[in-house]
């Protein structure tokens, strides 16, 4: 095995920001801005069972779901941490209906960041990991004024960097700037993230799948017979595969990517649109899984190419191994799967 040369986040985004002589240092700077949250998110989310931080605060979300405390304080502490660093001309959250607006001082930025400041949120109580995903475009808008929804609905094609960290057994900190897929792993002794899963390729196929089997009877017959089709026997397609869901999408994709496999969250009779929001989770990680090898798709057009027309629109996501996913978009074709009856 490559011995890994000790790294910390900072060092190896600044290296990477080395290879490219136009670069002005601004997107280095807007990644450790991020990583300083991260840091604060994950202490936060390690005291949860310490302090009266549990429970609803009886507010919802712009979704009409309950959002617990930590939502709110990861949201938060996210504005707080990159809103006046001069970098960014505006942001979105999953937790906030508009735009978020960056204070006068600061809005004339070149970058775009959308966020989902804590996303797996029903596993907080039950001590599961959960995790923080981010999106970083460059501004589409003139640059002599704040940033406008226009520059928060591209096409995350258009996406410069994307990341996750992970609140789990470490806090880990994946990310991409279109060169590789790294993680970075926060020793918490001396509060730096440093450099354990270098270059991550996901396996060209796996053989782990990933969904909410409790939705089976709202599914297209033609997803139910993908599904079973995974639970046959075959030696040679190492099937059956093993079915692993946390229902904290960073979670089980961050797993499926090392391990190789594929995770799903279909449109259903219920969900037209599925249930993942296509700016906060599912572009970043669909980035993140193509420059890992992998592949994402909403069962016919990848991921990437999907032109948002509002903040919040969700979209079916089957995301991982490339053979797994062109697998099930076969299956989507054949049986003509998002047509819900
Ligand atoms: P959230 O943004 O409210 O936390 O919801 C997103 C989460 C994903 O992490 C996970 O994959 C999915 O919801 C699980 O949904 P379900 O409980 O329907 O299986
Ligand atoms: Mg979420």
């Amino acid at each position: 095995m490559d011995k890994i040369r000790f790294m910390t986040l900072g060092r190896h985004i600044y290296e990477q920001e080395r290879k490219y002589p136009e670069a002005t240092g601004e997107l280095s700077d807007l990644l450790h801005d991020l990583s300083l949250a991260a840091k604060v998110i994950s202490l936060e989310v390690n005291k949860a069972g310490l302090v009266d931080i549990l429970g609803f605060t009886g507010d919802h979300n712009v979704h009409g779901e309950n959002v617990k405390k930590l939502d709110v304080f990861a949201h938060e502490m996210m504005i707080k941490a990159m809103d006046h660093g001069g970098h960014l001309c505006v942001m979105a959250s999953e937790e906030d209906e508009d735009i978020i607006h960056i204070p006068e001082a600061f809005n004339i930025g070149k970058y775009v960041l959308l966020f989902d400041p804590l996303d797996g949120s029903s596993n907080i109580d039950a001590n599961v990991s959960i995790g923080t995903i981010f999106s970083i475009y460059r501004r589409v808008s003139p640059d002599n004024g704040p940033g406008t929804m226009e520059d928060c609905l591209q096409p995350g094609k258009n996406q410069v960097a994307a990341g996750y960290i992970i609140y789990g057994s470490s806090t880990i900190f994946v990310y991409t700037a279109g060169n590789g897929v790294h993680g970075f792993t926060l020793d918490p002794s001396f509060g730096e993230f440093i450099l354990s899963h270098k270059n991550i390729k996901t396996p060209k196929k796996g053989n782990i799948y990933s969904i909410n089997e409790g939705n089976y009877l709202y599914w297209h017959p033609g997803l139910k017979k993908y599904i079973k089709w995974l639970q046959e026997e075959d030696k040679e397609s190492e099937r059956p595969y093993s079915s692993r869901y946390i229902g904290s999408m960073v979670s089980d994709i961050h797993r499926n990517m090392l391990y190789g496999g594929i995770f799903m969250y279909p449109a259903d009779s219920r969900s037209p649109h599925g249930k993942l929001r296509l700016m906060y989770e599912c572009n970043p990680m669909a980035f993140i899984i193509e420059q890992a090898g992998g592949r994402a798709s909403d069962g016919i057009t990848r991921m990437l190419e999907i032109q948002p027309k509002t903040l919040h629109q969700k979209t079916p996501i089957f995301i991982g191994c490339e053979e797994d996913v062109l697998m099930v978009e076969k299956f989507m074709r054949e049986y003509d799967v998002l047509k819900v009856e």
